[in-house]
């Protein structure tokens, strides 16, 4: 296998050329690469590869980039979907393939096609490659984890061959573990309630290093999605020496940084603000920001709604996480959503009580959803792999089944069908309610002498307020600003901002710039007043920027 693999690497390298090839990189992160090209060529210019960082193995990090108009996508807002930062989780990355490929290929009159008009949509389909290729959460940086001078030298394998990892069982007078006889899962038996345990329980696998234990330092490394400031876990395990200090939780704020336009960003994985109720901030000024504003879990229950579900359940976790980092140090809409979690989906039902004869779930596309567990005719019958007999060459007899410990990670067939729509709509919804400003009025008039006085009117097209209410606290991302210009030729986006020498010649009162108003939100206006030297025509502009996005701009005449 390792040959064929090899060979094939070669084959795909011979025959795609690529700048971001470093020396040594994994046939299956070329794959990936060629994929996304691929998608890319096919594309008529709309979508285009970047990378945006490099992983701790030197393989890219990769995006693509979709956007239609290229010329002015400077000046546009963007928004960011990120998945695979936890490594295990490829249906997650097979879901955002599966939407930049629905973007890509939308008609210029669709929904989809209209947003890429006038937005940038950046997917990272495999955030931590490495771990990816290994199917671990960490980034495959060395860890000695029994401390035995050796590194990462015994991890679990599929010793039956049947393509799983399980668990292995012994019955054995000093094990700790029982068989649950209601859930049929393994757990430590309990002493107070008179239990006595019988096996003795390790994942499947060789004890590859023959110290006496089974799979006790696996491949793993260190947690990208630990290793964020937000509130970062210190001394936890996987959480990494220091804050940032993974090339791939680098490279994401990194981009995020380097990105001001990025207007929100979605975040696929086993974090969840959408379906779960987004705990709020308790933090005085002080302390770190540890929850949402209550604006901004206003903003978040929009896009619930918008994908309907009912949030409820238990809030998502912060430390040290890519989403919460995003809200709370960037200041943008950050939304995480777990596509395999479907716990909250109907709670607006099960709520109620209601005859059984009128079944009434009906999952987001509007097809009725399978039945649930507790209506399963096999009910009661395990779903994971039985336990079978197999001779270990080192433990002897013992058994080999459970659950499958990744499972948590894995999708079902409906889940990630599901989940392209969903995200299509999450992102439909992020950009179609985003502020709009819009200088709706733009009146002048002659007081004689040459001079002009000039009034604006303002207005958020939008339902989403210009920034978080995070950002009034953080000053990330900066207010809305409204400024005079001067404009050069045709293009607006030439149009270069008035500097002081040009503000003192003409203006006679007010400022060169003014801030609009952050709590400016659907259909609110702002009005402004300025006296001016009436300017020569097709030289003096107005126009509202905010973190480089150019939102509008007109003449003053
Ligand atoms: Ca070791
Ligand atoms: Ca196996
Ligand atoms: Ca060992
Ligand atoms: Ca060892």
């Amino acid at each position: 296998m390792k040959a064929l693999l090899h060979f094939l690497g070669i084959l795909v390298l011979g025959s795609f050329s690529t700048k971001f090839l470093p020396a040594q990189v994994h046939p299956k992160t070329i794959a990936l690469e060629m994929r996304l090209k691929n998608l890319a060529k096919s594309s008529n210019g709309v979508g285009r590869v970047i990378q945006i960082g490099v992983s701790r193995s030197g393989a890219p990090i990769l995006a693509m980039e979709i956007a239609r108009n290229k010329t002015e996508k400077r000046a546009r807002p963007a928004a960011l979907l990120v998945a695979g930062l936890d490594g295990r989780r490829h249906d997650d990355l097979d879901v955002a393939l599966e939407v930049a490929k629905s973007f890509l290929s939308a008609k210029p009159s669709s929904p989809k096609g209209k947003i890429l008009k006038t937005w940038t949509i950046w997917v990272v389909p495999s955030a931590n490659p490495d771990g990816s290729l290994a199917n671990v959460e960490g980034n495959l940086g060395p860890v000695d984890e029994d401390r035995d001078g050796r590194m990462d030298e015994d991890g679990p394998e599929d010793i039956d061959g049947d393509g799983q990892i399980l668990w292995m069982r012994k019955k054995d007078p000093e094990g700790t573990y029982i068989q649950d006889s209601k859930t049929g899962l393994m757990r430590p038996a309990d002493p107070k309630k008179g239990e006595a345990g019988i096996f003795k329980l390790w994942r499947e696998g060789l004890d590859n290093d023959s110290d006496g234990d089974f799979n006790e330092d696996p491949k793993g490394g260190i947690i990208p999605n630990r290793n964020f400031p937000q509130l970062f876990p210190e001394h936890e395990k996987g959480a990494g020496p220091y804050v940032l200090s993974e090339p791939e939780s680098l490279s994401l704020v990194d981009f995020v940084v380097k990105n001001p336009r990025i207007r929100f960003v979605i975040t696929l994985g086993a974090m969840d603000n959408l379906n779960n109720q987004p705990k709020k901030n308790t933090a005085t000024k002080k302390q770190p920001i540890n929850g949402y504003y209550p604006g901004d879990i206003r903003v978040l229950r929009q896009f619930t709604k918008a994908i309907g579900r009912k949030g409820g359940g238990r809030p998502d976790e912060w430390k040290g996480r890519f989403h919460s980092w995003v809200y709370a140090h960037a200041g943008r809409i950050s939304i995480a959503i777990n596509l395999g979690r479907k716990r909250d989906l109907h709670v607006k039902n099960r709520s109620r009580s209601r005859p059984s004869s009128q079944p009434s779930r009906k999952n987001i596309s509007g097809k009725k959803a399978p039945p649930r567990k507790s209506e399963d005719p096999g009910k009661g019958k395990p779903k994971f792999p039985q336990w079978k007999p197999f001779n270990h060459p080192q433990l002897g007899p013992i058994e080999i089944g459970g659950k499958d410990p990744l499972k948590h990670c894995k999708l079902s067939p409906q889940e990630k069908k599901e989940g392209v729509p969903l995200i299509t709509k999450l992102l439909l919804t992020g950009s179609e309610e985003a502020c709009r400003l819009k200088i709706v009025k733009l009146e002048t008039k002659e007081l004689g002498k040459g001079v002009l006085e000039v009034r604006a009117v303002v207005r958020n097209q939008g339902t989403f307020p210009s920034r978080t209410a995070v950002a009034d606290r953080l000053g990330n991302p900066r207010l809305p600003r409204l400024e005079f210009v001067r404009l050069s030729g045709e293009n607006p986006q030439n149009a270069r901002r008035w500097g002081k020498r040009e503000a003192q010649a003409s203006l006679l009162t007010g400022k060169p710039f003014v801030f609009i108003p952050s709590r400016l939100i659907s259909g609110q206006t702002a009005a402004f007043k300025w006296i001016i030297k009436k300017p020569k025509p097709g030289t003096v502009g107005l126009r509202i920027t905010q973190e480089g996005i150019v939102f509008d701009i007109k003449e003053v005449k």
